[in-house]
């Protein structure tokens, strides 16, 4: 729908003035918004196509595609300005680009857990890619069962006149651990549960995570038999 200005709005030269005047603040203020996302989409492009990469090798040298899916997101306005504000931190480009390290977030999904983990030290290996800090629940899950392997990184971007570092957050974790993260999720979004039930969901959860942990090592298992006696 187009909204008309009034006819006098439209003659007034004041009127005119400030219009302008308010379309250039709107644009000094959102332009460099803009520019810093599209860096970190950048960046999201690049890690996944160094992930693709590596699944290609591994495809051609040892007839497996660890990687089973790619999911990439850039955080949403809300949840910049929500964990700004939950650490006390100032509302600003600059602090979202020093403090945030989830802006750009990509998510491996893997069959098995040791492809996790030889996908994240091939990447890690990669010379122009920085791991700035690693986080393995998978080791050492969650309280509530929660597993994956969180790698925070910097790449660089190649723009027209520099080259620029770029922080990203990489979640690996198997089909088994996403499908229960998932589930997981949409219970911390559900507050109007009763106290009891979300409490026994909870538990029902950590059990399922207990489970389906061991599913994913019997599989595991089954898969190292079948490699080995090829
Ligand atoms: P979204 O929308 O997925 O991005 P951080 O807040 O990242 O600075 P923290 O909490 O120590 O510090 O980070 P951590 O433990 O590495 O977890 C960050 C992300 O991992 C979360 O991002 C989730 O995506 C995922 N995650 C961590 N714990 C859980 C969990 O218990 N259940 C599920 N389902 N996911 C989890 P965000 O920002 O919460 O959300």
């Amino acid at each position: 729908m187009m909204i008309e200005p009034s006819k006098g709005a439209m003659t007034n030269p004041t009127h005119s003035m400030k219009m302008l005047e308010a379309i250039q603040l709107v644009k000094q203020q959102i332009l460099p918004y803009r520019t810093l996302m599209t860096y970190y989409t950048c960046a999201m492009m690049e890690i996944e196509t160094k992930l693709k990469v590596l699944n290609e090798e591994f495809s051609l040298r040892e007839d497996r595609n660890p990687i089973e899916s790619i999911k990439t997101r850039l955080k949403s306005v809300d949840s910049i300005a929500e964990k700004l504000l939950r650490l006390n931190l100032p509302i600003d480009l600059v602090s979202m680009e020093q403090n945030l390290n989830d802006i750009a977030g990509i998510r491996v999904i893997c069959s098995f857990p040791q492809d996790v983990y030889d996908v994240a030290e091939a990447l890690a290996r990669q010379d122009d890619l920085t791991v700035l800090a690693c986080k393995d629940y998978i080791a050492q899950p969650k309280e509530n069962g929660y597993r994956s392997l969180h790698m925070i990184v910097q790449v660089p971007i190649f723009l027209e006149n520099e080259k620029r570092p770029v922080k990203a957050e990489i979640q690996l974790r198997t089909i088994a651990m996403d499908f229960w993260a998932s589930l997981e999720h949409q219970l911390s979004y559900k507050k109007e549960l009763p106290p009891d039930q979300e409490e026994a969901l909870q538990q029902e959860l950590r059990l399922c995570a207990e489970q389906s942990a061991e599913l994913d090592r019997r599989m595991e298992k089954i898969r190292h038999t079948i490699l080995t006696a090829r």
